[in-house]
C-alpha cells in the first residue's frame, strides 16, 4: 500500500505553506529500508577507515552548509537563526565524535577469559544492527534525530528517517546532503515524509532497531508497535527538569543561576526536552533568586525572527540581517512551533493560578498566539499540572524547599526523569546533590552542559523512555555484541566432554567452588 496523498509544512510564525511532501506509505518504506539494507553491505565493505572518511565528509558538508540547513530549520520551526545555527554545530560535533570513535568503541578487542577457560581466546566485537528506522521530532530537527542517525551510521548500519511532519523540509535536506556528498553510499541513509501513520509504517517496515524522540503517549504506540516483531526500541519522551539552588550561593552566583534558569526555560520557547520547568531554590535565597530570575526574564522576548545570522561571511551580504518589529532588538526566541503548544501552556499557567500560585512576571496576557512571552510563578502547588506534566513552553515555576535534600526529593517525585542542573557555592555540594537525582542526566553550574559533550550518553528514564544515544552508549545502542571464543589448546580438565573422567570433573568444580567461596 503506498501512502495517499501530500501534507504541507507552514511557517509557525506567519501560518503560510513553505512547501508540499508525499505521505509515505508501507511500499515506500519497504522500498526505503530494502535500498538502505542494499548500501549496509558497500558500507560493511568500506571498513572502519572508509566509513570514517565519508561521515567526516557528510559532517564537513554539515558545517559548510550550515547556514542553508539554519534557514530550513528557522522557516519550519521559528527559531531564531542564531539558534538554529548552534543546532547545526551541535549535531557536527556528535557526527565527529560518533565518526572519530567508533572503531574504537565497537571495533574487535580481546577480552580476559578467566581461570577457567584460560586455553579460550576470548574476542568481543560488535556488529551493526542493520537498518535503523528513525522518529524525529520538530523542537530540534537536526539535533536530535542526527543523534540517532550519526551514531546509526558510525555503528555500520543504514538509516530510514521519517522527520516529524512539521519538520519535514529539515529531514529532506539532511538526507540530500548525504546523498550528494557521499554518493557511493546513497542508499544507506534517506529520508520518508509523513504524519503519524507513516512513522508507525515506519516502525513495522521490518527495521531492526527504532529510535523515537516525541511524546511518551506516542512512544506506547511505537512501542506496541515494535513489539509485535520484537524490534528493540530506543525512545526519548520528554522531560520535566527540575534546576536545584542551593542557599550557600552569593549574589553573583545567584545571578549565574538566575540567567541559566531563564535561558534554559524560555530559549527555544521553551519547547526543549531538558529545558528548565521547575526550579526547587533553598528558602534562604528563595525570594532573592525570584527577583533575580524576574528581572533576567523581564529583558528577553518572544517574536518574529531577523533574517540573517548577523555575520558577515561567505554567504553573502545579506546574513547581516535586520530586526523584525525596527526597534533595533531583535526577538530572542520565537513562535511556538506546535500550534496546540498554546493551549496546553495556557490551560498550565490557569491551573497554576486557580491553585494559588503566585504570578511573579507575565500572566495569562503572554500567551499571544503564536507567541508565548517569559513566565515566571511561584510557590506553585506540588500536585498542579505545570508541576507535574511537560509544559514544553517559556514558563518557569520556582518553589521553596527546606535544604537540597528536599530539592532532590521534589525533583525525583516527577514521573519523567530525563535531565536536571544543580547551582551550589560549593561545587562538591553540587556534585553530591547530582549523584542523588534519578535524572539521567545533571549539568553542575549551568543548564544543559551534557547536551554539547559527544562523549556522554543522552536519555532518561521513567515518562522520559528508555536507551541512550550520544557517547559510547549511543554506539553500542546501535550494535549488537557479538562473543567469540577461539580454542588455543586442549585443558587440563575439558568441562565440556564426556571424555573428562566424572571424578576429575566433579574435582575440579569442587575446586573452583572452594575458591569462590573464600573469595
Ligand atoms: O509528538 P509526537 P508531537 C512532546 C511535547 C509536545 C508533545 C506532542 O510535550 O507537546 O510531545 O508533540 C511521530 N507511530 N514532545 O505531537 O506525536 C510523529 O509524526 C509512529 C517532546 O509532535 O510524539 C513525529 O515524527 N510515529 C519531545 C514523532 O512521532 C508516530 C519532542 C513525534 O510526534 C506516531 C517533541 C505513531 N503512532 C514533542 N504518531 C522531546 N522528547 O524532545 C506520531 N508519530
Amino acid at each position: 500500500m503506498t501512502g495517499t496523498g501530500r501534507f504541507a509544512s507552514l511557517s509557525p510564525a506567519t501560518g503560510q505553506q513553505l512547501a508540499e511532501y508525499p505521505v509515505h506509505g508501507p511500499e515506500e518504506i519497504a522500498d526505503a529500508v530494502g535500498r538502505a539494507r542494499e548500501a549496509a553491505k558497500g558500507w560493511a565493505r568500506a571498513g572502519w577507515k572508509g566509513r570514517k572518511a565519508a561521515l567526516l565528509t557528510f559532517k564537513r558538508a554539515l558545517a559548510a552548509r550550515m547556514g542553508e540547513v539554519a534557514e530550513t530549520v528557522t522557516a519550519e520551526t521559528g527559531k531564531p537563526d542564531h539558534d538554529a545555527r548552534t543546532e547545526v554545530l551541535l549535531a557536527v560535533i556528535h557526527l565527529d565524535w560518533a565518526a572519530r570513535h567508533a572503531r574504537r568503541v565497537l571495533g574487535r578487542r580481546r577480552v580476559p577469559s578467566g581461570l577457567l577457560s584460560t586455553h579460550q581466546r576470548s574476542l568481543l566485537a560488535y556488529r551493526p544492527l542493520g537498518v535503523i528506522g528513525v522518529i524525529g521530532p520538530w523542537n530540534y530537527p537536526v539535533y536530535t534525530p542526527m543523534g540517532s542517525i550519526g551514531y546509526a551510521l558510525a555503528a555500520g548500519n543504514g538509516v530510514v528517517f521519517k522527520p516529524s511532519e512539521l519538520t519535514p523540509g529539515v529531514g529532506v535536506l539532511l538526507a540530500r546532503i548525504w546523498a550528494e556528498t557521499v554518493p557511493e553510499h546513497a542508499g544507506l541513509f534517506s529520508a520518508v515524509t509523513g504524519e503519524g501513520r507513516t512513522g508507525d509504517a515506519l516502525a513495522r517496515s521490518g527495521v531492526d532497531k527504532v529510535a523515537f524522540t516525541g511524546s511518551p503517549g506516542t512512544a506506547r504506540k511505537v512501542a506496541a508497535a515494535c513489539a509485535e516483531s520484537l524490534t528493540p526500541l530506543t525512545a526519548e519522551g520528554g522531560g520535566k527538569d527540575a534546576v536545584l539552588v542551593g542557599g550557600d550561593l552569593d549574589g553573583p552566583g545567584l545571578d549565574r543561576a538566575a540567567e541559566a534558569i531563564v535561558w534554559g526555560a524560555v530559549s527555544n520557547a521553551g519547547q526543549t526536552c531538558t529545558g528548565v520547568e521547575r526550579v526547587y531554590a533553598v528558602e534562604s535565597v528563595h525570594e532573592d533568586l525570584c527577583r533575580r530570575v524576574v528581572r533576567r526574564a523581564a529583558q528577553v522576548s518572544a517574536g518574529p525572527q531577523q533574517s540573517g545570522h548577523g555575520l558577515p561571511d561567505a554567504e553573502g551580504p545579506d546574513a547581516e540581517g535586520t530586526d523584525a518589529d525596527g526597534s533595533g532588538r531583535a526577538a530572542d526566541y520565537g513562535p511556538m512551533t506546535l500550534p496546540s503548544q498554546l493551549d496546553t501552556v495556557e490551560r498550565h499557567l490557569k491551573e497554576a493560578v486557580a491553585s494559588g500560585a503566585r504570578v511573579l512576571h507575565g500572566g495569562p496576557e503572554s500567551v499571544s498566539a503564536p507567541y508565548v512571552q517569559p513566565v515566571v510563578l511561584a510557590d506553585v502547588p506540588e500536585d498542579a499540572s505545570v508541576m507535574r506534566e511537560e509544559t514544553f513552553g517559556p514558563l518557569v515555576a520556582v518553589n521553596s524547599v527546606r535544604d537540597l535534600e528536599e530539592a532532590v526529593e521534589r525533583a525525583d517525585a516527577s514521573p519523567y526523569a530525563l535531565g536536571a542542573a544543580v547551582f551550589t557555592g560549593s561545587s562538591r555540594a553540587g556534585r553530591a546533590a547530582a549523584e542523588q537525582l534519578r535524572a539521567g542526566m545533571v549539568s553542575v553550574g549551568s543548564v544543559l552542559g551534557y547536551a554539547a559533550v559527544p562523549s556522554l550518553p543522552f536519555g532518561g528514564s521513567g515518562e522520559s523512555g528508555y536507551g541512550r544515544v550520544h557517547g559510547e552508549e549511543g554506539l553500542r545502542g546501535f550494535a549488537a555484541p557479538q562473543a567469540i571464543t577461539v580454542r588455543r589448546f586442549s585443558p587440563p580438565v575439558d568441562l565440556t566432554s564426556y571424555a573428562t573422567p566424572r571424578a576429575t570433573a566433579a574435582r575440579t568444580v569442587e575446586l573452583a567452588r572452594r575458591f569462590h567461596a573464600r573469595m
